[in-house]
C-alpha cells in the first residue's frame, strides 16, 4: 500500500527559512501547507525565486489570531508544524516591543494550543534563536548555557522557547526547539547586516552607491547558510524524542571582517566605503555569539556544509547580478 505524502504547516513560509524548508520538504515528497499573513504588498518574491510558489498551499491566517491557527491546522491535516513566523528584526523590537511580544511570543503559544486543540501528535518546531543569550554566560554558548537576553527580541523568543518545552513536558506533545545562530542567504532581508553589505557591495562596484552607512561592526556572530540549516529544523522532527539543539557552525567572525570578505570579493577595500553611523546602534547589543552545534552532530549527524567566505560570494554574486539586472 502506498503511504499518504507527509503534511507539513510552515508558519513563515514568505521568510527566508520558511522558503527554504518549503523547498526542502517538497523535495521530499511532502504536501506543503504555509501559513500567509495577508499583506497589501507582494511577499511571495522569496518562493519565486526558488521556483515553488505554485507548489505550496497559502492558508490565510496570523500568528495573533488563534481561531486562524486552528483553521490553518484542521485544513493542512498537517503532521507536522514548522513555527518560523515571528517579528525577527532585532532593531525593530525596541520600536515595537509590544507587537514583537505578541507575534514571536505569543504568537508560538498561540501556535502551541492550536497543535494541542487540534492534532496533539504532530510534531512541532520552533524557531529559537542565539539572541536568547545575549549577554552570553560561557564563551560558547550550548543547549546547557544559562541565557540573558538584550532585546525584546530576544526576551519574547525566550517565552516561546520555554512554552515549547513546557508544552512537551505538560501535554506529551512532540515539541522541539532549535537555537538557531545567525543563518543567512540570497533571500536574507535586505535589513539584516550581511545582506545590506552584500547589496551595499553590489551597488557600490556598478557605481549605483557611494558609502554604507553601519553600526557596530566588532559585533561577532556565528554565520552559517540557511539552506543549510533548515534540514537540522527536518532533522529534529524525525527523532523518536523531542528535543533542543544549537544549530551553529562553531565559529566567530566580526561584522568588520564579514565586510572584508564582501568588499574584497569584488576587488574593493571596505574601509574605503563603510561610514559608522550611531543610528544603526542598539539600546543594548550582542557583542558576541558563538555556538557549540556538538550535540547537533551527536544526535542528528548534522554539521554546517558553507562557510563564511563561500556563503559571502553566494551572496555579493546574487546581488552583483540583481542590481545589473535592475
Ligand atoms: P524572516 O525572513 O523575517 O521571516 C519571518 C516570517 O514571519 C515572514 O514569512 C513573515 O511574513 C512572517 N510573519 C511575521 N509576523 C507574522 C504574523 N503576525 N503572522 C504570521 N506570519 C508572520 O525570518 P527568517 O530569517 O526566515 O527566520 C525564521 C524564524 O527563525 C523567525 O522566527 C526568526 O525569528 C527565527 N530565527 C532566525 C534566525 C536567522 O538568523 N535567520 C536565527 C534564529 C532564529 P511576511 O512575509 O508576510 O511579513
Ligand atoms: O545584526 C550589527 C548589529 O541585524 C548582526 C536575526 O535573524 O540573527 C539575527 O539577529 C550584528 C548586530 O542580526 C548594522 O548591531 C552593525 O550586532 O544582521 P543583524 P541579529 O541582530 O544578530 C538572530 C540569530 C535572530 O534570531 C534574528 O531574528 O550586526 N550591525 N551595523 C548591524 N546590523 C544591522 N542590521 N544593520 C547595520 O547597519
Amino acid at each position: 500500500m502506498k503511504l499518504a505524502a507527509k503534511s507539513a504547516l510552515i508558519t513563515g513560509i514568505t521568510g527566508q527559512d520558511g522558503a527554504y524548508l518549503a523547498k526542502f520538504l517538497l523535495d521530499k515528497g511532502y504536501t506543503v501547507h504555509g501559513l500567509h499573513a495577508r499583506r497589501a504588498s507582494d511577499t511571495l518574491w522569496r518562493l519565486r525565486h526558488l521556483g515553488i510558489a505554485n507548489d505550496v498551499n497559502l492558508i490565510e491566517g496570523d500568528l495573533t489570531d488563534l481561531s486562524s491557527l486552528i483553521r490553518a491546522m484542521e485544513k493542512s491535516a498537517a503532521t507536522e508544524v514548522y513555527n518560523l513566523a515571528a517579528q525577527s528584526f532585532v532593531a525593530t523590537s525596541w520600536e515595537q516591543p509590544i507587537l514583537t511580544a505578541n507575534a514571536t511570543g505569543v504568537g508560538a503559544l498561540n501556535v502551541l494550543e492550536a497543535v494541542r486543540l487540534v492534532n496533539p501528535k504532530a510534531r512541532f518546531y520552533q524557531a529559537s534563536t542565539s539572541e536568547m543569550f545575549g549577554l552570553i554566560q560561557e564563551a560558547m554558548q550550548s543547549e546547557s548555557t544559562p541565557f540573558y537576553p538584550r532585546s525584546p527580541y530576544g526576551v519574547a523568543k525566550l517565552f516561546g522557547h520555554w512554552m515549547t518545552i513546557n508544552y512537551r513536558e505538560s501535554f506529551g506533545l512532540h515539541a522541539s526547539s532549535g537555537i538557531l545562530f545567525n543563518h543567512e542567504s540570497p533571500l536574507r532581508g535586505i535589513e539584516f547586516v550581511t545582506r545590506k553589505v552584500t547589496d551595499a557591495v553590489a551597488r557600490i562596484k556598478q557605481g549605483k552607491q557611494k558609502e554604507l552607512r553601519l553600526g557596530n561592526i566588532d559585533a561577532k556572530r556565528d554565520w552559517g547558510f540557511a539552506g543549510d540549516y533548515v534540514e537540522a529544523m527536518w532533522l529534529m522532527l524525525q527523532q523518536d524524542a523531542a528535543d533542543d539543539y544549537v544549530i551553529a557552525t562553531g565559529k566567530t567572525t566580526t561584522v568588520r571582517d564579514m565586510c572584508q570578505l564582501a568588499f574584497a570579493h569584488v576587488g574593493l577595500k571596505y574601509e574605503d566605503y563603510v561610514v559608522i553611523d550611531p543610528k544603526f546602534y542598539r539600546p543594548a547589543e550582542v557583542e558576541v555569539l558563538l555556538g557549540n552545534p556538538a550535540k547537533a552532530k551527536a544526535k542528528l549527524d548534522w554539521v554546517a556544509k558553507t562557510d563564511l567566505q563561500t556563503l559571502m560570494t553566494m551572496m555579493v554574486e546574487a546581488d552583483m547580478a540583481r542590481v545589473s539586472r535592475e
